[in-house]
């Protein structure tokens, strides 16, 4: 049963790092601005039976023209981050060769307008928005992707490196390969579950560890920033104390996070329970090898270690049982053989997979530090949707303070967190949920012209509880607005 744990009046650190996060295609609009190329969100949003709404991110909050508006909402939170995403195409219109000097420009604009007022970048290569003429030879699945993710973060660390100290290289591997690559229902929407997802999530970690090496090697010693990868985790307890229910919560963190991070932040290698099972399925299916790839000696040696920090993207939480799955279906869900809902005694969101799980954030975060040697970790999504956008959203201010003082606990746990970006900014383009699944701290009137930000409750919550650096006994805690 869920309850309320009691808050820890304390403060973070005094360095903490404080941001909103957004990203480039839910944002930005300028689809085809000023020589911009296409990504394959561009041409699947083109469908509308991909969007609830029938809408599409070709205005989106309109960022490209109206960034001032976003950066006046970061200036009233008093935060000292901003995390956004470049588009890929944007910069470069066919992902490798030609560049665009008027997307470059913008991104320039956009930074020398955080930095005089005081707010760094924490900058995303690629949430998920890949060019267009790169899915055309094979997108994720070519392996030489590697190649043109290594092409794209040089041209981004010499372009924009001598103002951004975090780069996060890759949003969500997860969605990529799985979503992407495997169910197919988002972009660019090819099918294969139980086999492109791992080649895809395979590609995805050798280019991340590409681009970290091009920038250890070519430009940490002059630009001093930090490069690391941004992993999504649901916190996954067991339904019971029953042991093989244990060990199926285990595994569907290691399925989930492991993936990702035992290569990069681990052992240089996946999982052993995800080579196990992975591998003994797919002999049974008649498969001459694993399905799961592997990683060479000198992969494992560019991969391990490749993150000065651990991006986590907590939201939620799940409870789990052990379910031997049917050997006839080839999918990265029924590999894991487990079985995972939410606990219907949570608060829900307007979102199916979104319960309101406080207490996963700190157990994810010390599941990440027990499991992957310690790593500097920053959370750089965290936040709930609603469909109204309604400003008086005493929902989001309840989350956000539950969520933020698990992390708080977290910290006194020891887990070295050392930033916190909430997501989002602004209400926004929900890509497949379009517009009707609000995650802003700002609401915009999407009917209106001007898309002007306004501050929501859950704002005024937020920004004093960074000018605080944390919970004040004094802090009225009965969910009133501030
Ligand atoms: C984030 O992913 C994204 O980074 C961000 O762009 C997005 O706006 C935000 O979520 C809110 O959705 O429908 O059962 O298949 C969060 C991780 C992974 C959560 C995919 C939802 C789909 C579950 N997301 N998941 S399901």
């Amino acid at each position: 049963i869920y309850v309320d744990e009691p808050l820890l009046y304390d403060n973070f650190p005094s360095d903490f790092m404080w941001a909103a996060a957004t990203s480039a295609y839910q944002i930005e609009g300028g689809w085809d601005a000023d020589g911009k190329g296409l990504s394959i969100y561009d041409i699947w949003m083109n469908d509308p039976n991909h969007v609830s709404d029938g809408s599409s991110g070709k205005v989106a909050c309109n960022s490209y023209y109206f960034y001032q508006k976003d950066i006046e909402a970061l200036q009233s939170l008093g935060v000292s981050h901003y995390r956004f995403s470049i588009s890929w195409a944007r910069v470069l219109p066919d992902g490798i060769g030609r560049i665009n000097q008027p997307g470059i420009d913008y991104y320039k604009r956009l930074i020398a307008a955080l930095k005089a007022v005081n707010i760094e970048p924490m900058v995303t290569l690629y949430h998920w928005d890949l060019p267009q003429a790169l899915e055309s030879m094979g997108g994720w699945l070519n392996p030489n992707i590697a190649d043109w993710f290594e092409e794209y973060a040089r041209f981004c660390y010499t372009e924009f490196g001598n103002d951004v100290k975090y780069w996060i290289t890759v949003n969500e591997p997860w969605v990529i390969a799985y979503q992407g690559y495997g169910s197919g229902n988002t972009a660019p929407g090819t099918y294969g579950p139980g086999t492109y997802t791992y080649q895809v999530g395979h590609h995805i970690i050798l280019a991340h560890a590409r681009a970290y090496r091009a920038y250890e090697t070519s430009f940490k010693p002059t630009q001093n920033g930090k490069v690391g990868i941004t992993v999504n985790i649901n916190w996954y307890d067991p339904k019971d104390d029953q042991l093989e229910n244990i060990d199926a919560a285990e595994r569907a963190l290691q399925f989930l996070g492991g993936w990702i991070a035992n290569p990069i932040y681990g052992t240089g290698d996946y999982p052993d329970v995800m080579k196990q099972k992975v591998g003994d399925k797919s002999a049974q299916q008649g498969f001459n090898q694993s399905r799961l790839p592997e990683f060479t000696a000198e992969q494992k040696v560019l991969v391990q270690g490749s993150a000065d920090f651990f991006g986590l993207n907590y939201y939620t939480s799940y409870l789990t049982a052990n379910k031997i799955q049917d050997i006839s279906i080839i999918d990265y869900g029924y590999d894991q053989d487990i079985e995972s809902y939410s606990d219907p005694t949570c608060y829900q969101s307007s979102f199916d997979w979104l319960t309101i799980t406080p207490f996963g954030m700190r157990k994810t975060l010390n599941w990440i530090k027990d499991r992957f040697n310690d790593p500097e970790i920053i959370i750089t999504e965290n936040g709930i949707s609603d469909r109204s956008g309604n400003v008086d959203d005493m929902m989001r201010v309840y989350y956000y303070k539950h969520n933020i003082n698990s992390m708080l606990k977290a910290i006194k746990d020891g887990v070295r967190v050392t930033g916190y970006a909430a997501w989002s900014l602004i209400d926004n383009f929900e890509w497949g949920n379009g517009f009707t699944q609000k995650f802003g701290l700002f609401s915009i009137n999407f009917e209106t012209t001007d898309l002007n930000r306004t501050a929501k409750a859950s704002a005024r919550y937020y920004a004093k509880l960074v000018k605080d650096n944390g919970f004040t006994a004094d802090q009225p805690c009965n969910n009133t607005p501030i």
